[in-house]
């Protein structure tokens, strides 16, 4: 399947969000790639609460309805007072917006092509719109779509409420730079609480694009103090990342390492023989995948295969998994992927490792946070995103801005970043002292590991 991608140019799209208030855009529908039919846009549009319905015509006009009702195919007629029909064009400085006729219903739930009675979408199955002006909603013909009754390309938007900034953050985050040192420090003084450890073992897992790769060159970044792009990262249809990583980081150039070692893997994809396999991930989780394997599209990798690493210790195993996903899709993902994301979570939950949701872009998703980095906490938007991302206890949750076009470090960025890994070392010797304990206990044992070396792998101030 292509990108999909709005034919909105910057300045129709402030044009339209200038009606819609403080909203995002989530496109659904796209008439050229999914089909000039009342079936595709069906499938892709009902129940999907407030959407706007945006059509191009060769004359120049995009032009549409909004509605906050949802489309269920219902066959009865839908008020809405919050409907409008709209018009931009490049004639008219400030776009055209008509509301409903008072006591009319805005749309007729229908099962054909969206039906406003004065304008009627994807008339007959095809790329055009049938004007009757007057049908519910007043105009002139010139001033909607200036006759033009052939559509050029036709969208349908899910319109997402921002909201504003609560009045207080619902987690306090210092913001200066005392607090960026403090992570720091903490983070390079971090000593796992197993002697035989000395590295704490992160693993990227999540959709292609979510941010895997950038949240390790970001790290990297916040670290080195100057922008670097070891990983590489970028947008593609598929995952960009296509080796298993093992990276370390280091405090400075020629500088001491970090002791964290952050896996990246390639991304999740919806298909089930696409995308990083399960059962390598399994592998990994398990310590069984050396730096560097190149995923294989014809099957994981067995235990007997030559790359397969089949003596493991404590260090090799994954400490935390950390689950990366776009704040904005955090809520919205497939069934697919949310299927895939339950086995991860029971496979990495039987092992007993903790896991931890990152939420990315959270610049993209809130033009408040993207206005000011501070807002994150604040951001009504972001918040709504973490409680309704995947069932991930809140603790656990983490909304994050990677690098992506700066090109020096930021102080917020870094923090928020550093925050993060802080976080994740915590949930790591969480882990590690659990895999003491169950030693002890003689419950799962590592192969290397055995009761009789208990006492030499804790730290003395764990002991
Ligand atoms: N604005 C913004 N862009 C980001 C952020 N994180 C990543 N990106 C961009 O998103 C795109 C994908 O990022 P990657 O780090 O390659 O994503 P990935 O998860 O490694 O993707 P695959 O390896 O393809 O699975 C890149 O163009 C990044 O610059 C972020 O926090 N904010
Ligand atoms: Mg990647």
């Amino acid at each position: 399947m292509p990108v999909i991608t709005s034919s909105l140019s910057n300045d129709q799209q402030n044009k339209l969000l200038s009606l819609l208030g403080n909203v995002r855009l989530h496109l659904l529908y796209k008439a050229s790639i999914h089909g000039y039919t009342a079936a595709a846009f069906h499938s892709r549009c009902d129940t999907q609460g407030p959407t706007v319905i945006v059509a191009y015509n060769s004359a120049g006009f995009v032009f549409g309805a909004y509605t906050s009702k949802d489309y269920t195919q219902s066959n009865e007629e839908v008020i809405d007072k919050e409907a409008f029909l709209y018009s931009i064009s490049a004639r008219r400085y400030k776009p055209l917006k008509v509301s409903g006729i008072t006591g009319k219903c805005a749309f007729t739930d229908v099962d054909s092509g969206p039906d406003y009675g004065a304008l009627v979408f994807l008339y007959e199955d095809e790329p055009a719109v049938d004007s009757n002006p007057g049908t519910s909603f007043n105009f002139k013909d010139t001033d909607m779509h200036g006759d033009d009754l052939q559509l050029t390309e036709f969208e349908v938007y899910r319109v997402e409420d921002l909201g504003d900034l609560l009045t207080k953050p619902w987690r306090n985050i210092q913001w200066t730079n005392t607090k960026k040192q403090q992570l720091m420090e903490a983070i390079l003084n971090y000593e796992p609480s197993v002697k035989m450890v000395h590295q704490a073992r992160v693993l990227l897992v999540g959709p292609v694009g979510a941010g895997k790769s950038s949240f390790f060159n970001s790290i990297n970044s916040a670290f080195r103090g100057n922008m670097t792009s070891q990983a590489i990262a970028g947008t593609a249809e598929s995952s960009v990342t296509t080796e298993f990583r093992t990276y370390t980081i280091k405090a400075k150039k020629g500088g001491g390492a970090v002791p964290l070692i952050l896996c990246d893997t390639m991304g999740l994809e919806d298909n089930l023989d696409a995308g990083l396999d399960i059962k390598d991930l399994v592998s990994i989780y398990n310590g069984h995948i050396k730096d560097r394997y190149q995923f294989s599209l014809s099957g994981p990798l067995l235990s007997d295969a030559p790359g397969y690493k089949k003596n493991v210790t404590l260090s090799d195993k994954i400490h935390c998994v950390v689950y990366v996903v776009e704040t904005c899709k955090a809520s919205i993902l497939s069934q697919k992927m949310r299927d895939k994301f339950v086995a991860i979570r029971k496979k990495a939950n039987q092992l007993g490792i903790p896991q931890i949701l990152l939420m990315t872009k959270v610049d993209d998703a809130c033009p408040l946070v993207g206005e000011d980095l501070k807002n994150v906490y604040r951001s009504v938007y972001i918040q709504k995103m973490v409680i309704e991302s995947l069932g991930i206890p809140l603790n656990c949750v983490l909304p994050v801005k990677n690098y992506s076009q700066e090109l020096e470090v930021e102080q917020n960025t870094d923090i928020l970043l550093l925050t993060a890994v802080e976080q994740m070392l915590n949930y790591a010797d969480n882990f590690l002292e659990n895999q003491v304990v169950e030693d002890q206990g003689g419950v799962c044992g590592d192969p290397e590991i055995n009761s009789s070396m208990i006492s030499a792998l804790m730290n003395s101030d764990s002991e």
